[in-house]
């Protein structure tokens, strides 16, 4: 359970907390600081503190959470290790804080602008200076550093000398760096005491670099493209560039050494061989209300999730938050939701899909993506919600990515008519905001034949197997509303617009392949994973373990995702990973 209630940061930055209104005893004055930190502060402040606080007991671990974005993750990993959160709402808190987590979200110039107008970053450098617990991840990383070039330069708290960098994907290199890689380890840092050859999951585009001047701070470095800071540790103080609330067993043991520092063993021994990215293994559930109301698990054969039957039921393949908890545990390095009737129904008004959100995301440990229905939308009441409100909803609901459809091919198609970047697409709102890593857009092409590459004004390919009338070449056309109605444009046009538009990764179903078990659509896949530079997730068709070697041997694919031979437990996701090693292809274990 919280200790308090959640403020964010961005409202003690505008509102101020009505002290009326809270009781005497819960009003205590700076100068009972337990920690005799000094703040410079122009005015001498009463601090607030919640009466249900006790954080001198070792199961309070503070949270700085400056309301930029998801930290629900974060929030729920910690809860899982027994401990409760005290939010930070003034700056005093952060330097009465016995241990601090500052999971940076959202871009680093925004940040550090709320981090100064509100007096935090004064804060947090003292907290840091006097060589508190600290653990900052991913933007609480990277500003610590001096500066920042995203969207700058932007000066950061300068207690560690460096500038942060935007990767470089002209050598390759896919940029964001999304997924598990693994970490060269340069000195002691106690947390990291269980990582060992284990992969930690990065979902980052900016990077800080290892240097002689920063050295005693580098803990650990991590290989993408270049050498960069992956963890640092001074003393007390400690921040990591991965994701340990997403980073499954390992990244839980990270926290958990970082919480509870005394009760740790000695190492386990590391059993991983984790030397690079790995490819990653999808697991997807289509979900949606069955004829009883129920929210189900269904699968479909080229989108079609009824059963051939007189009742002509939707196939239920189970139950949602059940599912993913079985495929974290059988080692899925990502879990996506996609709400397949989102497209005509409102997801905010889909109560019980942001429910399973909500409880998957409290036991899964792992990158949760969620899709559906992203887009504007006016209630029966005239009520107008943005597509941003309804990302939102599902960030704060437990979601780290969004992924958008039929939107995407809407914004896509006006964006190549005009050529004007309106900013106004959920595509580019969402991105803005959160950050091109958490925004998914899924393709759902079909295949269409043709005998010569001018007949149609999008990007052919010569098709490996010929049409059914012989045609040597196709193109794959966009659809939208779960496949109902194609659109004209070409699933190449539409990935070059939406990397452009701000999509960090790419969903590449096609419905040809949709359950057929028969292997990926390799033509398509290499289509589109060699026409960008953002990470490509293969779909639709996996029937065997081979179908996954030779999607990554064939094709750019960062990432395959399967649904069907899961659910129906026909292939274990163990199964897929120990083929894949054998073929000589990293993945997580
Ligand atoms: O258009 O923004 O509302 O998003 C709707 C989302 O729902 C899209 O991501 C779209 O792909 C998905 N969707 C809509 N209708 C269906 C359907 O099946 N009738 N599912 C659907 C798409 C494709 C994959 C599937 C793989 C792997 N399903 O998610 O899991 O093909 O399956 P397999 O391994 O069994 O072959 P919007």
């Amino acid at each position: 359970m919280e200790a308090v209630a959640y403020v964010s940061f961005t409202s003690f930055a505008t509102k101020s907390l009505p002290f009326s209104s809270l009781s005497q005893s819960s009003i205590i004055n700076l100068n009972q600081n337990r920690h005799k930190n000094t703040l410079k502060s122009k005015s001498p402040r009463k601090l607030v503190v919640c009466a249900s606080s006790g954080s001198s007991s070792g199961s309070v671990v503070t949270l700085l959470d400056y309301g930029a974005g998801n930290v629900r993750s974060v929030r729920n990993a910690i809860r899982y290790l027994g401990f409760e959160i005290e939010d930070v709402r003034t700056p005093e808190d952060i330097l009465n804080a016995d241990r601090l987590i500052f999971p940076g979200v959202g871009a680093f110039a925004s940040a550090m602008d709320v981090l100064t107008k509100t007096g935090m970053a004064e804060a947090l450098s003292t907290y840091i200076k006097n060589d508190r617990p600290f653990l900052g991840i991913c933007l609480g990383l990277q500003l610590l550093f001096e500066s920042s070039e995203e969207n700058g330069p932007v000066n950061g708290l300068g207690l560690i000398p460096g500038v942060v960098g935007r990767f470089n994907s002209s050598n390759g290199f896919r940029v964001p760096h999304i997924g598990w890689n693994a970490l060269q380890v340069a000195k002691d840092s106690e947390i990291l005491d269980d990582v060992g050859d284990h992969h930690v999951y990065f979902v980052h585009s900016y990077r800080a670099m290892p240097s002689d001047d920063n050295k005693e701070w580098v803990s650990s470095t991590c290989n993408y493209g270049d050498d960069f800071v992956a963890s640092i540790r001074r003393g007390n103080v400690h921040a990591v560039q991965f994701h340990p609330e997403k980073s499954g067993d390992v990244g839980l043991s990270v926290l958990r050494r970082f919480l509870n520092p005394k009760s740790q063993g000695t190492k386990k021994s590391t059993q991983g061989k984790a030397s690079k990215l790995a490819k990653r293994v999808i697991a997807c559930l289509d979900v949606r209300a069955n004829d009883k109301g129920d929210l189900v698990v269904t699968k479909g054969d080229q989108y079609d999730v009824r059963e051939h039957t007189k009742e002509n039921e939707v196939r239920n393949l189970g139950k949602p938050v059940e599912l993913a908890g079985q495929y974290y545990k059988d080692g899925a390095d990502e879990v996506s939701f996609l709400n397949i009737t989102g497209f005509r129904d409102f997801p905010l008004g889909d109560l019980p899909m942001l429910q399973v959100l909500r409880h998957t995301s409290e036991n899964v440990f792992v990158p949760l993506t969620v899709g559906g229905g992203i887009r504007d939308f006016t209630d029966a009441n005239g009520r107008y919600y943005s597509s941003l409100e309804v990302a939102s909803e599902y960030f704060r609901s437990g979601a780290d990515k969004i992924s958008i459809g039929s939107d995407a091919v809407y914004a896509a198609e006006e964006y190549i008519k005009t050529k004007v970047k309106t900013g106004k697409s959920s595509l580019e709102q969402i991105s803005k905001v959160y950050g091109n890593q958490a925004v998914v857009v899924s393709i759902d092409p079909r295949r269409v034949y043709v005998k010569d590459p001018n007949d149609v004004q999008f990007k052919t390919i010569r098709v490996t197997k010929p049409g059914p009338n012989g045609e040597e070449y196709a193109w794959y056309q966009c659809t939208v509303n779960g496949g109902r109605e194609g659109r004209p444009i070409g699933a190449y046009e539409l990935a070059k617009v939406v990397e452009e538009l701000g999509a960090g990764e790419i969903l590449l179903n096609c419905i040809d392949c949709d359950g057929q078990g028969k292997g990926f659509d390799i033509d398509l896949i290499k289509l589109i994973s060699d026409a960008v530079s953002i990470p490509v997730i293969a779909s639709s068709g996996a029937g065997s373990v081979e179908h996954f070697s030779e999607v990554f041997m064939k094709t750019n694919a960062s990432a395959a995702l399967a649904a069907g031979i899961f659910h129906r437990k026909e292939v274990p996701i163990q199964s897929v990973k120990e083929h894949l090693l054998k073929e000589g292809i990293e993945v997580r274990i």
